[in-house]
């Protein structure tokens, strides 16, 4: 059941209600509300998550999977419970599928490494998108150490991928295709289901990165059939240093681990060692416990709110600000014009300004910033917005621009963030005289 508490009459999100349960929302920045704007970064937590890892601390610590005593039983039991509501909450029916990582990032190197390295030969090749982040970048360029061979799919002038590049790049040496679900830049949603259906029929593996897509919409791990998916606990109202690779349990069973040490046995000999069952088998170490806990329960909180009404609030928000923006003459938008096919991530430029000249107009009035950091003279109306490449380098360069600002929303945000948003342009001009 939906706690309709979070819904208005109109069975819209209501953002007030919402903003009550973050506490940093109150917060005032130069005497002003924070307008936070960069949830693609990192979002903001609830009470309740801020509450579960307290609660953890004040009433369950104890290392897991080993004690036989009753503390830790319960933290285990605490631990394992969050596997499982996790796993649901991507409809994935075997809680052994969800591995818990630091974050996408460490999700995707362990696949490089666990899987590439120990299945990938020379002359093999995998295929990527220039629209990834660098961490779905750069953990496969450390396979080119072994001969492998890196293919990128482009992307067309909206910003959309070309889907004939995933036909015309993919073949027989394709042993893996591994894709953003949604970009942190462009906002594209990417059709992973028709992407992971070309992999499958070619035989590669299919890796999702669904960093940007977990927090904003409902994934479902089984319609989309991904062999991986990758995700982190902290855009989605979870806590830093928790994160996810969901795997098909039959290849995570035959991969070799990524690190060793505790947890991750069954036996160890001086020489030689066993490992534990999938998932321990790729959980070295003590786990972070409160973390998997703190993500279980914003896994709750997004659960109540609905991932449709998730979807449907951040549609409409990127729908009225594109309108706004498009009422400028100045600013250029990247990525597609149909919300319907875009996340709530917002990137521009002011046009025809190119960053060099943003710099020599600020020098001339004594500011020290950053080229592109109109994030800088936001962040004085209290507006926190990023500037910069996003991780996003080999975009910037397709894009052909060095960086981009980027407006992103999540469930606090609304209308009235929006306008705020839209009058502070007004001041970055006037401030840098353009
Ligand atoms: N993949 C995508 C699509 C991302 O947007 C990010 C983080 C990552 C992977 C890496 O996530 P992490 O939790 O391992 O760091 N994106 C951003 C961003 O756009 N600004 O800061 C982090």
């Amino acid at each position: 059941m939906r706690e309709k508490d979070f819904l208005s009459m109109k069975n819209e999100i209501d953002v007030e209600k919402i903003r009550k349960d973050f506490p940093i929302l109150k917060k005032k920045i130069n005497n002003k509300r924070v307008i936070y704007l960069d949830s693609t970064a990192t979002s903001q937590k609830p009470i309740q998550v801020i509450n579960a890892i307290k609660d953890y601390y004040e009433n369950y610590n104890a290392n897991v999977h080993r004690g036989i005593y009753k503390l830790s039983e319960e933290a285990t039991e605490l631990y394992e419970n969050s596997r499982k509501n996790i796993a649901d909450f991507i409809n994935s029916k075997d809680s052994r599928s969800i591995v818990f990582v630091r974050n996408t990032t460490e999700a995707l190197n362990l696949l490089a490494y666990s899987y590439g390295f120990n299945n990938l030969k020379e002359g093999d090749e995998v295929v990527l998108t220039v629209m990834e982040h660098h961490s779905n970048i750069v953990p496969w360029q450390f396979l080119k150490k072994k001969g492998i061979v890196l293919k990128f799919v482009d992307i067309d002038d909206e910003g959309y991928l070309k889907m004939n590049d995933f036909e015309n790049l993919i073949t027989e040496k394709t042993k893996i295709v591994s894709v953003t679900h949604a970009s942190n830049v462009l906002g594209t949603i990417n059709d992973v289901k028709k992407i992971g259906k070309i992999a499958h029929e070619n035989g590669s593996l299919f890796i999702v990165d669904g960093a940007q897509s977990v927090p904003h919409m409902p994934v479902d791990v089984e319609d989309i059939d991904c062999d991986f998916l990758a995700f982190s606990g902290h855009k989605m109202l979870g806590p830093m240093g928790i994160g996810v690779l969901y795997g098909k349990y039959e290849l995570l069973e035959k991969m070799d681990p990524f690190l060793g040490g505790g947890e991750m046995i069954s036996e160890v000999h001086l020489t030689e060692s066993r490992w534990a069952e999938v998932p321990l088998k790729f959980e070295a170490g003590t786990p972070n416990v409160e973390g998997a806990y703190g993500l279980s329960v914003a896994v709750d909180y997004l659960r109540k709110i609905g991932m449709e009404n998730v979807r449907s609030h951040e549609k409409d928000l990127v729908s009225y600000t594109l309108k706004r923006l498009s009422e400028k003459d100045d600013i250029v938008v990247y990525g597609p014009k149909d919300p319907e096919n875009r996340g709530g991530v917002i990137s521009f430029n002011f046009k025809n300004v190119r960053p060099e000249k943003l710099a020599k107009a600020l020098m001339m009035e004594g500011i020290m910033i950053h080229p592109h950091d109109v994030a800088q003279i936001l962040d004085l109306e209290g507006i926190a917005l990023r500037s910069g490449h996003h991780c996003a380098q080999p975009l910037m360069e397709r894009l052909g621009v060095p960086a981009t600002s980027r407006a992103s929303f999540y469930i606090y945000n609304g209308k009235d963030d929006v306008d705020a948003f839209i009058e502070s342009l007004d001041r970055v001009k006037e401030v840098l005289k353009l």
